[in-house]
Formats: C-alpha cells, sequence, structure tokens
C-alpha cells in the first residue's frame, strides 16, 4: 500500500494512508543516490508498506521516487546530511529580526538549497509586533528591498498578535505542502498551531541570556491544513550546511546570478575576478545586491575551505 509519511522519529514512522494513520517501522536499509543519510526517510516521503502479520506491524519496503527534497549537512555526525523534508510545494523561510536575528547568510543559504529544485521560497517575517527600534525596520526593509525583487515574497506576519495570518499566509497555503523552516525560536511551531490549532505543537520562549531559540521541536511534524493540503514543522537549525556544490554550479542557484550566465567570457567563470564577467559587470551597475554577491563568495570559500 502506499502511505506518506507524517513523522519521523528515525526509529519509528507515523504513515497517513488510505488505511488511515498508523505507525511503522523500517525493514531493511535503504541506500539511496549515494547520499549519506541520518535520515533514510523523510517527512513528506511517499512510502510502500505492508502490514506484517507476524510482527502486527506495519513496515516500509520502500521509498518512492522523491520529487525534491531540502537537504543540509549533519552538524552531529561528519560526511553524513539531514532530509529536512521532501516532496513539498513551497518553502516558508521563517526569519526574525531580532531574537533572535536571522542573518541575511543564513536566507541566502537555504535559498541555494531551495533553488537546487526550483522549489519557490517565501521569506515570512514573524514578530512583526516586536519591530520597535529603527534599526530592527531598517532590517525588515532592507530584507523587502533585496528578495522580493528576486522573486522571494517577504511578507511579514505576527504569530502571536495573528497578524496577517488569515489575510496574507492562508491563502499561499490551500493544496499545498508547504515546508516551515528556519532558526529555533522564530516561532514555527506558534505559527502552525495558529493555523492548524489541533496540532498541539509545544513552543517555548527564547533564552533570555542568548536570545536564542531552545529547540523545543526535536522532529519534523506534517499536519493536513484544509481539504487537501499540508504544513510542516520542523526543528531549528542553527546553520544550514550546503552540500558539495562545483564552483561552476553554484551561480545556477542564485537567481540574480543565473541571468547573466553564458554572457561572461570564460565558459568556466566563477564570477570573482576574471575579466569580461558579466556577473561582475552587472554587479557594478548595481543590477545585483551586494550583500548576495557577497553571500555567493562566503559559500564559495568555504566550499573551497573543504577540499
Ligand atoms: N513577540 C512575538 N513572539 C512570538 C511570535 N511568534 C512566536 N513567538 C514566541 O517565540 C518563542 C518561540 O516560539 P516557537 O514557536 O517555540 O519557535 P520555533 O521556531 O518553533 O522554535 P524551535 O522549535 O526551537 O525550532 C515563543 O515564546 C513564542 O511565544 C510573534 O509573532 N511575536
Ligand atoms: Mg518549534
Ligand atoms: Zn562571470
Amino acid at each position: 500500500m502506499k502511505g506518506r509519511v507524517m513523522k519521523s522519529t528515525g526509529s519509528w514512522y507515523i504513515l497517513q494512508s488510505e488505511k488511515g494513520t498508523i505507525s511503522a517501522r523500517l525493514r531493511g536499509k535503504f541506500k539511496q543516490e549515494g547520499l549519506k543519510l541520518t535520515n533514510p526517510i523523510s517527512v513528506g516521503d511517499w512510502v510502500d508498506w505492508d502490514y506484517e502479520e507476524q510482527q502486527e506491524t506495519a513496515v516500509i519496503r520502500d521509498i518512492l521516487p522523491r520529487e525534491n527534497y531540502i537537504i543540509r549537512k549533519s552538524t552531529r555526525k561528519q560526511q553524513f546530511s539531514h532530509i529536512l523534508a521532501s516532496n513539498i510545494d513551497q518553502a516558508f523561510l521563517v526569519v526574525t529580526v531580532r531574537d533572535p536575528r536571522t542573518s541575511l547568510g543564513f536566507i541566502d543559504r537555504f535559498l541555494v538549497s531551495t533553488e537546487s529544485f526550483r522549489i519557490p521560497a517565501y521569506i515570512i517575517v514573524n514578530k512583526a509586533d516586536a519591530l520597535s527600534k529603527e534599526k530592527d525596520v531598517e532590517y525588515l526593509s532592507l530584507l523587502k528591498e533585496i528578495y522580493d525583487p528576486l522573486g522571494y515574497p517577504v511578507l511579514k506576519i505576527s504569530a502571536l498578535n495573528q497578524e496577517n495570518l488569515i489575510e496574507v499566509l492562508a491563502p499561499f497555503l490551500h493544496g499545498k505542502t508547504t515546508l516551515l523552516a528556519g532558526h529555533s525560536g522564530v516561532g514555527k511551531s506558534t505559527l502552525l498551531n495558529r493555523l492548524i490549532p489541533q496540532a498541539n505543537q509545544a513552543t517555548r520562549s527564547v533564552s533570555k541570556f542568548t536570545s536564542k531559540g531552545v529547540h523545543t521541536t526535536t522532529f519534523a511534524e506534517m499536519f493536513a491544513f484544509g481539504d487537501e493540503g499540508f504544513l510542516i514543522d520542523t526543528p531549528g537549525i542553527k546553520e544550514f550546511g550546503i552540500l558539495e556544490i562545483e564552483d561552476q554550479e553554484l551561480s545556477h542557484y542564485f537567481v540574480d546570478l543565473r541571468r547573466y550566465l553564458g554572457q561572461c567570457r570564460y565558459h568556466n567563470c566563477k564570477h570573482v575576478n576574471e575579466p569580461g564577467c558579466a556577473v561582475m559587470e552587472a554587479l557594478e551597475k548595481g543590477e545585483i545586491h551586494p550583500y548576495r554577491y557577497e553571500s555567493y563568495l562566503n559559500i564559495l570559500y568555504e566550499e573551497d575551505s573543504h577540499r
């Protein structure tokens, strides 16, 4: 039978299928696409499962091919990667301006991962109610200035005050599988609870000492939204480690750099200091935002330092 993984703890799974919601185990090991994964099966996966009479349990036999997935380097196990979720229609990166502040570098890394499958991404600025200082308001304007023109809508909300949830966010969610991702403490679970009250996800205040989240959600979990939509709550991410990407490939995952590809003098241009580089010309003309180019270089150099 076919089913979809709603929750995965690593040792057992909750599936949704025509037989309703069931818990299942995994038989054997899967080797996939040459990736070393800390979680062979992720939330959002479609799987083939059987009921094993003898053990009185549902067993996952196989994973159906993934349409897409969001993957990052595991922070716990070197050389391993972790799939946040798979088969998603869109990603909501939940960010905050303060307590904790989400950096541009983090946002750009996440967007590289969504771009690698051309998954539409939104930047959801939560805690709009707490934007009192001038420099916080300026940061929000900067986010809008950078990302709106690139096709990543920047949407300001307050999960706490329910500001813009029903009017602005909900219309994007119907009939879609939406991933909620972001740092710990930005309010992903609070937002999910507002949109799906019966989800009843645990939430906890940000640490007073570090202004950072305390990693309340520990496993990704998918919840039905309306008739055919799903929302996936995920554990907070500290750093988004991108899997090895070839130098020449990286610019394909920056929408703003991608526009100029093929126009550089050298076909293997890395857009760093090569003569006749169309990307650097665009940067000088102000067609590419300097912060985005800075993120591009940071990722490029960081990947290099691993070789
Ligand atoms: N002021 C304000 N606080 C909020 C808002 N949304 C969430 N919070 C608070 O932020 C804290 C963290 O919220 P959570 O929903 O637990 O954050 P999370 O992103 O799920 O965190 P992890 O599960 O650790 O990844 C809680 O104290 C929430 O009440 C908001 O819109 N405004
Ligand atoms: Mg949470
Ligand atoms: Zn170039």
